[in-house]
């Protein structure tokens, strides 16, 4: 089994050009490969959009299996500030202490299972359902839903070998219309109710609102959180000075998950649409055409990391974008990044050691670029400490 590199496709032309151009489902992608060019593409929406047709800014683009406009992902300011001001509350819960203890739990109990199963798989049987039943403290949705989720799979898009899968968004679509009318008809104290109830401007949302917020969370906070445990679990297996180390010094954790957050970059890249001509990095533009804010690339430019290329969970200087840049930063970082220091904790108190047995590795293609951000399936063997 080979080690738990994630390489970067992009060192060359990032150096040479410092942008590449795809296709994809025939609308072009300029993808933008410098984390100085990311930064200032990602402020300036004015000339680089996130409201356009919805699902044209993701690459690769939904427009063919989605009409529901993500919110506040798809929303440039100023409403794009009055949606988030009214959400980000509730995305802050995970800095509660009882949160953090009912997480641990979720995580210190799928980790006993997997340490002490035979032949079992890190992905469907610990990173799935471990982002799953961490989903239902975030939504505050009763535990049992995480089955229901957990049956959906690792992407509610995609599926494994078809990067658009229409008939699994309507699985989400008709379970969150579901919710949504029960938030209504029996409000509860979870983020379905909360939407409902909740205004924007002095006005309740409307149903398509909500549900634009909803289908973002299921979809947005899903394979990128399988993709941040299940590396963080594989870089353990050729790397068990740095779980050794973690168990020395816990006051690394913090440190160590934004470096790993820098260097597995869980979602590669999010697109913009350009609203006027312009120029990024010596190149010109056209209205109308695609950029991409190449999160992977930007988090090993070598302008700005020493030795981007090395996992340091001790790295200093740490400005990655892995978690986005500007207003349209991630909503679901803190929750992100309580799992992620959960589980190294977690990890460092009851694991001695990571082998990986067998898995297949996850690639995805940009054009010429091949990119592993992770696994499809990983069969792996736990130590326990005691
Ligand atoms: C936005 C990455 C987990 C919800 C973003 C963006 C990135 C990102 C790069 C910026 C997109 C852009 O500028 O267009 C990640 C990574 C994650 C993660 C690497 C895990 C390691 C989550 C989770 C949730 C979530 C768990 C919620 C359940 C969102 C939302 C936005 C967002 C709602 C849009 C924020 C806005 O438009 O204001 N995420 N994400 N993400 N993410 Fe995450
Ligand atoms: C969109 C996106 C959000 C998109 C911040 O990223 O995540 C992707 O995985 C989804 O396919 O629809 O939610």
């Amino acid at each position: 089994m080979k080690d738990s590199e994630i390489p970067d496709p992009f060192a060359q032309v990032r150096a040479s050009k410092g942008y590449a151009e795809i296709d994809d489902q025939g609308d072009p992608v300029t993808m933008l490969l410098r984390l100085k060019d990311v930064r200032k593409t990602a402020h300036n929406y004015q000339t680089f959009t996130s409201e356009a047709v919805p699902g044209r800014i993701v690459v690769p683009s939904e427009v063919s299996i989605r009409s529901t406009r993500q919110i506040p992902f798809e929303v440039d300011p100023p409403m794009h500030g009055a949606y988030r001001a009214m959400i980000e509350p509730w995305f802050k819960r995970p800095l509660q202490e009882k949160y953090q203890e009912q997480l641990r739990a979720i995580i210190a109990d799928l980790l006993k299972v997997l340490a002490h199963g035979e032949k079992l798989d890190l992905v469907y049987d610990f990173a799935l359902p471990l982002q799953s039943r961490a989903l239902t403290l975030l939504l505050n949705s009763p535990m049992e839903e995480a089955e229901t989720w957990i049956s959906w799979g690792t992407h509610v898009f995609r599926s494994e070998g078809e990067a658009l899968d229409g008939s699994k968004a309507d699985v989400l679509y008709d379970y969150i219309d579901a919710k949504l009318d029960q938030a209504v008809s029996h409000p509860g104290d979870d983020l379905f109710s909360l939407l409902m109830q909740g205004e924007v401007e002095g006005r309740k949302l409307s149903k398509e609102e909500a549900k634009g917020v909803m289908v973002l969370t299921f979809a947005g906070g899903r394979d990128t959180v399988i993709n941040a445990v299940t590396n963080a679990m594989a870089h353990f297996a050729s790397h068990p000075e740095d779980l050794e180390r973690l168990r020395r010094e816990p006051e690394l954790i913090n440190t160590a998950v934004e470096e790993m957050i820098r260097y597995f970059s869980p979602l590669t890249h999010m697109g913009r649409v350009v609203t006027e001509d312009t120029q990024v990095c010596e190149h010109a533009l056209k209205a109308d055409s695609r950029v991409s804010l190449c999160w992977a690339s930007a988090n090993r430019d070598e302008a700005v990391f020493e030795e981007p290329n090395q996992l340091k969970i001790d790295r200093k200087v740490n400005p990655h974008v892995g978690f986005g840049f500007s207003h349209h930063n991630c909503l679901g970082a803190t929750h992100a990044r309580q799992v992620m220091r959960l589980l190294l904790k977690e990890m460092a108190a009851s694991i001695s050691s990571v082998e990986l047995i067998e898995g297949r590795e996850n690639w995805e293609v940009w054009g010429d670029f091949r990119r592993k951000v992770g696994y499809h399936q990983l069969q792996v063997k736990l130590q326990p400490r005691h």
